[in-house]
């Protein structure tokens, strides 16, 4: 049964997914579900996902939204390595601590300043603030560890930070100040199997 993802270009919560169904290796149709028309609203998208928000996975019988829990899924499912879902308590929680991370000050910070500024309107100041101190913290912390939650391989945590991280520009908040923020991206982007988060312009607001 093949796996399909419903997806949207320039969102970087589908972005996740995508990329993680790439590095994977994991073959996949892609249903495009366009959000400036408003079709993440429509009956059918809402069937799949209530919130009517993409990323939606549909993988045979079993149906999933959120990027991080679809991941973990693809993680759980499809990687009998264990490199990017870990077994050990302590190294889950730590993942954990990371996908927390990506659907608080992530999604509040860089991702919520990039869909202001790519709608046409100025993040305000506490936008950028929590964009800003969140680099900060990432910056530290990947100057004495190679990856979010480990030092010898990426993990799930990695994927989640990635697509907004690296698209924070787009949103006015520079990465020059983050030489270790900025090797990070660059060893993720050297993966077999990475694919790209698409750069954009500012673009009309959907109604
Ligand atoms: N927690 C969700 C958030 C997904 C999300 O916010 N998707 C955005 C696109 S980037 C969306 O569909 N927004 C429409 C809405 O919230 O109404 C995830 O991680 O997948």
């Amino acid at each position: 049964m093949s796996i399909r993802l419903h997806d949207f270009a320039l969102s970087g919560h589908a972005h996740r997914v995508r990329l993680f169904l790439s590095l994977l290796g994991l073959p996949f149709e892609t249903v495009p579900v366009n959000m400036l028309k408003g079709e993440h609203k429509s009956q059918p998208f809402l069937a799949l996902n209530a919130f009517g928000q993409v990323p939606v996975l549909e993988d045979g019988d079993v149906t999933l939204s959120d990027s991080n829990a679809i991941n973990i899924y693809l993680a759980l499912k499809h990687d009998p390595s264990r490199q990017w879902w870990p077994e050990s308590p302590a190294q889950i929680a730590r993942v954990q601590h990371w996908l927390s991370v990506a659907a608080g000050q992530l999604a509040q910070g860089a991702a919520r300043a990039r869909w202001i500024c790519l709608t046409g309107g100025t993040p305000d100041q506490a936008v950028i603030d929590t964009a800003v101190q969140l680099l900060r913290v990432m910056d530290q912390h990947l100057a004495g560890q190679r990856f979010l939650a480990s030092s010898q391989h990426p993990t799930v945590a990695d994927i989640a930070l990635y697509s907004y991280t690296v698209r924070a520009p787009e949103g006015g908040i520079p990465l020059e100040a983050y030489p270790h923020v900025r090797r990070w991206l660059s060893e993720l982007e050297a993966l077999p199997g990475f694919v790209p988060m698409p750069s954009t312009q500012p673009f009309k607001k959907p109604a």
